[in-house]
């Protein structure tokens, strides 16, 4: 009998937007929903690929090009995919993804100009058919990301949250652009309001996803429950 087949959900946003709480929080969700998803991040979600995120976040002597900044993250993303997601993606089994490639359109493409097509190329060969089933884009004005990625910052700002406010609003602009053109895909989010108000518009999406056993007619149930 072959696997159910496996689900990639990710999240995307800028700075502080809440993407890592919100995806704890949709863990939590599945999991109360009989579905047992791994949560991981990029860059990183192994143990190489976190090696690799320290190369490309760390702020350095040398200086990172953006096309080399683009090739680390997809470099990255290579040993994450084949380490991690793609073999549980085939045991029929659900990730939540914390960024993946739509961070690399909006960041390198967006924020650095990096040529899209430098990006689409490198996605096709990398990720190998694996894309995202569904996406969570938490949007929020840049100001109040930064400042809320601040609040809660322990130490020095890493290579790219040092980036100025017009580098994260063409961050945003990309986003969204990207979410205008795969509404079925790109789920928008608005992070501006507070968490819980958050939560309950992720769960309006996920109740329609394609549960084992369902057709995408969804479940119901309270996503609260799990503290930010
Ligand atoms: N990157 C990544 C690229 O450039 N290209 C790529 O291809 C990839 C994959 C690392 C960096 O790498 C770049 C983008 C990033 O600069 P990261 O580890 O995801 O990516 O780092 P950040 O985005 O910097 O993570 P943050 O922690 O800043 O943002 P989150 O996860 O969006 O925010 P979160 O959940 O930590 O929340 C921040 C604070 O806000 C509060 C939380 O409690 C927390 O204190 N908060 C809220 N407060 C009020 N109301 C709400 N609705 C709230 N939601 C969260």
């Amino acid at each position: 009998m072959s696997p159910s087949p496996g689900m990639l959900i990710t999240l995307e946003g800028i700075e502080g937007a809440g993407k890592s709480t919100v995806a704890r929080r949709v863990c939590a969700w599945l999991g109360r929903h009989a579905i047992q998803a791994t949560l991981t991040r990029e860059p990183g979600g192994t143990a190489l690929a976190e090696r690799v995120r320290q190369i490309v976040l760390e702020r350095g002597q040398e200086r990172l090009s953006a096309v080399t900044e683009t090739l680390l993250m997809f470099a990255a993303r290579g040993i994450h995919v084949e380490n991690l997601i793609r073999p549980a993606l085939e045991r029929g089994e659900w990730i939540v993804c914390d960024r993946f490639t739509d961070a690399t359109r909006a960041y390198q493409g967006g924020g650095r100009g990096v040529d899209p097509r430098l990006i689409e190329s490198l996605a096709a060969h990398v990720q190998g058919g694996v894309q995202p089933h569904c996406t969570l884009l938490l949007d929020l004005p840049v100001p109040m990301g930064l400042e809320r990625a601040r609040s809660r910052q322990a130490g020095a700002a890493d290579r790219i949250e040092a980036e100025t406010q017009a580098f994260f609003e063409r961050v945003r602009g990309a986003y969204l652009e990207l979410a205008r053109r795969e509404p079925q895909r790109i789920h928008v989010i608005d992070a501006s309001v507070p968490l819980e108000a958050v939560a309950r518009q992720v769960e309006a999406v996920l109740e329609r996803l394609p549960f084992p056993g369902r057709s995408g007619s969804g479940i119901g149930g309270p996503m609260g429950g799990e503290t930010a």
